[in-house]
């Protein structure tokens, strides 16, 4: 058949029975059409036909109609008589209603009515008892008729953004439904009978509102897609665990899960499942985080004794780190005691980058200020706005003042209630001296606690003896080996996943720290973090390092650690300096084990550049820039940014701001990166084709700001390019969001800058920051094109750096797409066949095949032998995979001659040769792969202009075939070793262990 490929470019024609006149244009259907009473199928898809002519009762032969995205707003009773049909698609019009003759298609087994305007069902659409596929997708139902409940035979039903309010009891009678899509409707109830519908594989309830899941869930076992986003579920029945395996594909985005739900849904399936399964037996903790946060010698640590009932002292020491003990208050309402965990934090200007680490959400902040020369209302409103921008508005704050007896403090909560109505819960006044006021603060402080949703939070009683056994170590061990823990927890009978689960939960809720995925670290579980934040704080205030400009000499450790307070071992040492790495605060120089750099301690003068904003960039090189305007001051921006790309380091660092040079030296991409203000972030990148690297750092910016200050808002401004005839830049710019809204509805292409009265081509001011309004495959294609071209006109000679630079921008477009699917498998594949000898060729008729997985990191991806499976897929998987399996080629197509091109000598990239012959096989394999079938129903035509740079839906369900297949063949997930790591961008990545390093360096050796 004609019609696979590309239907749009189709020009209609008769092939047999089977006419296709898709895309015509056509107004009107001709009336020869009416004569070709031999028609099996008729696609009439995509034409603007408003009207069916009464003729078309004498195709009777029909079995396939389809007439979506037409200009349809009624079906004649005639269509009745096409009593053959099989298939009847018509969806995207615009009909309110179907008439009854609709129950006459007894045949019919497919029936796609998606995106229309209906508002009920006829009722004799009961009587299609061999229904298989029903779409009504985007319609306005409010309800449907009871026959519904007759077509037993129904394996798809999509109700997808309608307005059910609530699932009729029938739908339980639908039992061989596999696909029940009602997302986007108005449910607030999902009824037991659900557990009815055991051959379901994907159950679509995102957007409604729901407020719990019934236990009955966990019968569904076949269950392949979970989708409940958006809802508003707090807790999750524990019989959920049952199919919580890797088949399942579980969304729980956009719920008000209560802790530690979230943390350990962001975990994973088999974490969740472990903690569901101890639901059972749950009771409830009454447990939180009290955190006292302001300047240094205000207070904190006086309050905190004061709290727990401890003498006044006279001259206290200034806290290094932080301290922290527990608290017991008395539960308001309940019989019950809860303990607050306090968390005295030093408040010396030092610890302001490090600290902001253990602001957690969901927890109670006393923000402690002494009104004295120099301390007014602004820093009181500073450390409010430090703690909103980490955690977010769902913080709670009481603001104290202290030493309330020498002097009135003077403040103005209504104002601050105003900046800050969600948080500041209240103002009180105390003397720890004498103890004045501190009553009044323990009582509000334990009212306010008892309502943080997590108070009362069930947990196994198991996991709380475990816990409570740990947490009784770190009395006198501030650090034990991952085994001991292990073995804490077999007493306390917890068993398999538990274990690890309780591990990683404990650091979630910051008990422990503990690094299940770090080379140097997933040995140790730190039970005292206030032992490590004081270790590194000792670094903090190292006057030597400071004053070599932030450069710690690893020599100077033994000084900084042994001899302090009862001394910190020097077997310790290197685990605090990878530590001190996994928050961001120091890295290792380059190519030397014997200094690291902190970059919060750079020194504040700007060191020489090799260029700056004002120079001209000289010939052949482009330059890109984008202003990053915050809401507020994101304190340790800069360092974390240096810290993040210290690969791409320079040694030009300072305060406010770093000069990078992308590590591969072949797209010669140098970056500035420079706070103008304290809540302005700006970024040039220069470079024959500035574009890859730009995209990284624009992406590494955003990734590092949604998740280290939640709180924080931020706009993108593009700078405007002009210049004064004295060079000078002009100070215009532009808001990106701006640009794009006028873009896409305005009817001009051009935009004035205010500063310097240019006018600008809106395109070309967005350059590099958008990328092409076509689908992914056919982007890869458009780059392929190009470079044949280039191939063609230059003789083969070898790519140019701008070239290589825009390939390469190219592949992390896609893998980034590939990524926001799958993250749990390696993405990128190669398809062998599999050499058999003679006779085993004769005794199986069937190819073997061989999938090799390849290690992900950027610029020198290769296939990876140790995770290669054999495979022996029927043809069927062929077909479902084929259009993702043609996606990877094309890339990776891209990928072997970059790697190639550019000198990655210095970078391990081992079987390198031998990629070109593998894609050479797997060519050939995807040629004889089958064309992918015409689709009748389902928006995939309808929204083909909107799903640019995503996977289409074939593509997205190909992709999760093939994890499923490499899952079956590695039911342990080892992939050959390859592990997954975050690159500075944030994207996640699978490499191998000869890649590994460039992410962990693993435990450094210290002298
Ligand atoms: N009279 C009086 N003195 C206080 C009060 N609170 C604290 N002090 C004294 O003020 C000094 C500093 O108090 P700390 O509790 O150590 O202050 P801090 O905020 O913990 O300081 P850092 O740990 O350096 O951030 C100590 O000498 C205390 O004795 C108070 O309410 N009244
Ligand atoms: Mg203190
Ligand atoms: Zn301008
Ligand atoms: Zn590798």
């Amino acid at each position: 058949m004609v019609l696979s490929g590309v239907p749009y470019e189709f020009r209609g024609h008769v092939n047999g029975t089977v006419a296709d006149f898709q895309s015509l244009g056509w107004t009107e259907l001709p009336d020869w059409i009416g004569d070709l009473t031999d028609l099996t199928q008729l696609f009439l898809y995509g034409n603007r036909l408003a009207e069916l002519p009464d003729w078309i009762r004498n195709l009777t032969n029909l079995s396939v109609l389809s007439l979506g995205a037409n200009e349809f707003t009624e079906i004649p009773a005639v269509i009745g008589k096409l009593t053959n049909l099989t298939t009847l698609s018509m969806h995207v019009n615009q009909l309110t209603s179907l008439p009854d003759s609709v129950g006459d298609l007894s045949n019919l087994s497919t029936l796609g009515l998606e995106d229309n305007q209906l508002t009920h069902l006829p009722d004799s659409i009961g009587n299609l008892s061999n229904l298989r596929t029903l779409g009504l997708e985007d319609n306005q139902l409010t309800r449907l008729p009871d026959g519904v409940g007759d077509l037993t035979n129904l394996t798809t039903l999509s109700l997808h953004i309608n307005q059910l309010s609530d699932l009729p009891d029938w739908m339980g009678n639908l039992t061989n439904l596999s696909t029940l899509s009602v997302g986007a409707n108005q449910l607030t109830h999902l009824p037991d009978w659900i557990g009815n519908l055991t051959s379901l594989s994907k159950l679509f309830l995102d957007r409604n509102r729901l407020t719990r899941l019934p236990d009955a869930i966990g019968n569904l076992s076949n269950l392949t897609q979970l989708h409940l986003d958006e809802n508003r579920l707090e807790q999750l029945p524990g019989r959920l665990a049952d199919i919580l395996t890797d088949r399942l594909s579980l969304r729980l985005a956009g719920n008000p899960l209560a802790d530690p739900l979230p943390e350990l849904v962001s975990r994973g399936n088999a974490e969740l499942a472990a903690y569901l399964r101890t639901l059972g037996e749950a009771v409830p903790l009454y447990e939180a985080k009290l955190l006292l946060v302001g300047e240094g010698n205000v207070g904190k640590s006086s309050l905190v004794a004061a709290l727990e009932g401890a003498p006044f002292m006279e001259r206290r020491p200034t806290t290094h780190g932080i301290e922290i003990s527990p608290i017991p208050f008395r539960h308001p309402d309940l019989d019950a005691d809860m303990i607050l965990r306090a968390w005295d934090f030093g408040g010396q200007e030092v610890y302001r980058v490090s600290h902001q680490f253990f602001f957690s959400p969901r927890a109670l902040y006393l923000v402690v200020w002494h009104a004295r020369q120099g301390q007014d209302q602004n820093e009181v409103e500073g450390w409010l706005r430090r703690i909103r921008v980490r955690v977010g508005e769902g913080a709670v704050a009481l603001v104290v003042a202290t030493h309330s007896k020498e002097r009135l403090p003077d403040l103005d909560y209504p104002h601050l209630q105003r900046l800050f109505p969600e948080m500041v819960a209240g103002g009180y006044e105390i003397d720890s001296s004498d103890g004045t006021g501190v009553a009044a603060l323990r009582t509000a402080i334990g009212v306010r606690a008892a309502a943080l949703p997590q108070m009362g939070q069930r947990i196994s009683p198991r996991w709380m003896a475990a816990r409570e056994a740990v947490l009784a170590l770190a009395e006198t061990d501030p650090q034990i080996p991952y085994e001991r823990f292990a073995e804490i927890c077999g007493r306390s009978d917890l068993v398999g996943e538990e274990t690890g689960t309780l591990a990683k939960l404990m650091h979630d809720l910051g008990l422990v720290i503990y690094y299940d995925e770090d080379e140097g670290l997933k040995d140790v579980v730190v039970l005292n973090p206030e032992w490590l934040t004081k270790a590194i704080s000792y670094v903090l205030d190292d006057r030597a390092t400071s004053d070599a400009g932030g450069v710690l000499d690893h020599a100077r450790l033994k000084d900084i650690w042994q001899d302090r307070d009862g001394g910190y071992p020097a077997r310790y040492h290197p685990y605090f300096l990878r530590l001190m790495e996994k928050f961001d605060i120091s890295y290792r120089l380059d190519g030397d084990e014997t200094h690291s750099l902190v970059p919060q301690m750079a020194p504040h003068q700007r060191p020489a550049l090799p260029w700056d904003a004002a120079d001209r960039p000289p010939t052949g090189v482009r330059s890109l820039s984008l202003t990053c305007r915050m809401s507020e001051p994101a304190s340790g921006l800069i360092p974390w940014l240096a810290a993040r790309h210290h690969k791409a380091s320079t040694g030009k660092y300072w305060r406010r701001g770093v000069f990078l040079r992308h590590p591969i030296d072949a797209y010669r991409s140098e970056a500035l990166l420079s706070l103008t203000r304290d809540d302005e972030l700006a970024l040039e990148v220069r470079a024959p084709s500035p574009d890859l690297y730009f995209n990284v750092l624009r992406d590494s910016i955003e990734d590092l700001i949604t998740t280290r200050w939640p709180g924080l808002t931020y706009q993108l401004f593009v700078p405007c390019p002009g210049r004064a005839s004295d060079g000078i830049a002009c100070p215009g710019r532009f808001r990106l969001d701006g640009l794009l809204r006028v873009r896409e509805y305005g009817r001009t292409s051009i935009y004035p800058c205010a500063d310097c009265g240019q006018i600008y081509e809106i395109s070309a001011l967005l350059t590099g920051f958008t990328h092409p309004s076509r689908p992914l495959a056919a982007q890869v294609e458009q780059i392929h094109d190009q470079l044949a071209e280039i191939t063609a006109s230059v003789g083969g000679l070898r790519w140019q750096t701008a070239e290589i630079a825009e390939i390469a921008e190219t592949v992390r477009r896609v893998s980034r797409v590939v990524a926001a699917e799958v993250t749990d498998c390696p993405r990128l594949f190669t398809l062998d066949r599999r050499r058999t000898g003679l006779l085993d060729r004769m005794r199986f008729q069937q190819d073997h095949y061989l999938l090799t997985l390849w290690c992900e990191h950027p610029g020198s991806e290769h296939p990876w032998d140790p995770a290669t499976y054999e495979l022996d897929p029927p043809k069927e998987w062929f077909a479902r995979v084929a259009p993702y399996v043609r996606l990877v080629l094309r890339t990776l197509q891209l990928v072997v001659p970059v790697a190639a091109a550019i000198d990655v000598a210095a970078l391990p990239h081992p079987q390198q040769p031998g990629a070109q012959a593998r894609l050479d096989v797997m060519e050939a394999i995807v040629a004889d792969l089958p064309a992918g079938a015409p689709e009748l129903t389902g928006r995939e035509f309808a929204d083909r202009e909107g799903d640019a740079g995503k996977l289409s839906p074939a593509e997205g369900q190909a992709l999760r075939a093939v994890r499923q297949i490499v899952f079956e063949h590695d039911p342990l997930h080892a992939f050959g070793d390859m592990r997954r790591v975050q690159a500075p961008a944030g994207d996640l990545l699978w490499v191998c262990p000869a890649h590994y390093p460039e992410y962990d360096p693993g435990l450094p050796t210290l002298p």
